[in-house]
């Protein structure tokens, strides 16, 4: 078990009031909170050792070069990769758009298949929707069940349409829905397609093993698991990454540039053009530390934990509507809901007068709205500084906004 009293006291800003009550902070899913021992990795980054990396052959540019190789054998190794199976980009949106382009418009062609599923982030199908234009391909969506599960006799279904790709979230941001993906992964392998996990929402929470998982690309963001933003990756398979084409070019990801063409790198330097986020690995590479010293598994306890405990009373409040699988075995730290007659944004509107951020909105992830029946819910997110208390404030807030509207 982790002591969430005593990680409390290394962030900083859990001692904000806000709307003078101390601040509840519960939009996890957006973004984490970061500890000073991730602040203080950047700061010295920036104070002792900035330069520009792979460039220079002075003492700072070798020691800017070897933190940033260093921070990708962990960040790689956080997930059970290879170094040279990790490339660092923003975020996971920037990740997904970089396999979408690199590996989608050189190996997909007019007719193919691409499939996702309906409780994807905007992330995980905007790209695929684009490509889709511009290659002549299909995109269908796997169905989600009545107990916010994916349905497995439709995704059994068009897998069988042989697929060349299939991109499923491992943990939705809404539905907390933990997806087999090991079992899918078997699945897709065998009737031919490749398979991305968006793991915006598992990396952060979970222990995750890409290897095991048997995935061909892994997505995921820096700055939802403790770390700065405008820092994350796709995982790539070795032998798909040696055959994927560029994504941004310029300096940095080239071997010869001549007035008639230009060749590239090999491995992740090939997909890193320009100037990279050194801080930005580097501030993550502190979180991972900070993580794997509280043990993943502790934190994904702890956040169970929290949902039993959120769930308990929210389930008893019968003017809420609430959206996630029953089986607590199936779902992370994520609850989200509906209050009836009363606007998500409003509902959000009185958690922030009483210090509670929570998120309200479709959360990028509008066709999983459109299918829910409602235009916005609310989100409550945990993560390994929340407390009991701080649900108890959620449940009095909660009550106070049925007061108030009448719900
Ligand atoms: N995929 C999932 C499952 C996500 O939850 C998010 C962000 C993304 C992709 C995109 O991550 P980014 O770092 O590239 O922006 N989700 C949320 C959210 O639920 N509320 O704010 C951001």
């Amino acid at each position: 078990m982790l002591n969430s009293q005593k990680i409390r006291k290394d962030f900083p800003i859990l001692q904000r009031r806000i709307r003078n009550k101390p601040l509840v902070y519960l939009d996890n899913s957006a973004t984490s909170q970061k500890p000073r021992q991730v602040t203080e990795a950047i700061t010295d980054y920036y104070e002792k050792h900035n330069a520009n990396v792979h460039r220079g052959v002075h003492q700072l540019s070798d020691e800017a070069t070897e933190m940033y190789e260093k921070a990708r054998e962990k960040v790689a190794g956080l997930i059970g990769a290879e170094a040279q199976e990790l490339i660092f980009t923003r975020n996971t949106t920037e990740a997904i758009n970089l396999v979408a382009f690199s590996w989608g418009t050189k190996y997909l062609k007019k007719g193919d298949l691409i499939l996702t599923t309906e409780m994807e982030h905007h992330s995980n199908i905007v790209p695929w929707q684009q490509l889709c234009k511009s290659k002549g391909c299909s995109l269908e969506f796997v169905k989600v069940g009545d107990d916010f599960l994916l349905d497995k006799k439709d995704l059994d279904n068009k897998l069988s349409k042989k697929p060349k790709l299939v991109c499923i979230t491992h943990v939705s941001n809404v539905l907390g829905t933990i997806n087999p993906i090991k079992e899918i992964v078997k699945k897709a392998h065998k009737m031919g397609a490749k398979v991305l996990v968006d793991g915006a929402q598992s990396v952060p929470h979970m222990v995750v093993n890409v290897k095991d998982l048997g995935c061909d690309f892994f997505a995921f963001s820096g700055h939802k698991m403790l770390g700065p933003m405008g820092i994350g990756g796709p995982y790539i398979k070795r032998e798909l990454m040696d055959k994927m084409g560029p994504f941004l070019t310029g300096g940095g990801m080239i071997s010869q540039v001549k007035k008639s063409g230009s060749t590239f790198d090999k491995g992740v330097a090939k997909f890193e053009a320009g100037t990279p986020n050194v801080a930005g690995a580097v501030g993550l590479a502190a979180a991972i530390d900070y993580l794997q010293k509280v043990g993943m598994d502790n934190v994904f306890e702890h956040e169970r934990e929290l949902t039993r405990y959120a769930l308990g009373f929210l389930n008893d409040l019968n003017h809420l509507r609430i959206f996630g699988p029953k089986n607590l075995e199936k779902r992370g730290g994520v609850v989200s809901f509906a209050v009836k007659r009363v606007h998500a944004h409003d509902v959000a509107q009185v958690l922030d007068g009483e210090g509670i951020a929570v998120r309200a909105g479709h959360h990028c992830a509008m066709p999983l709205h459109q299918k829910l029946g409602v235009p916005a819910t609310v989100r409550a997110s945990f993560y390994l500084y929340n407390t009991e208390e701080e649900v108890d404030r959620l449940v009095e807030g909660l009550e106070k906004v049925k007061k108030i509207f009448s719900a």
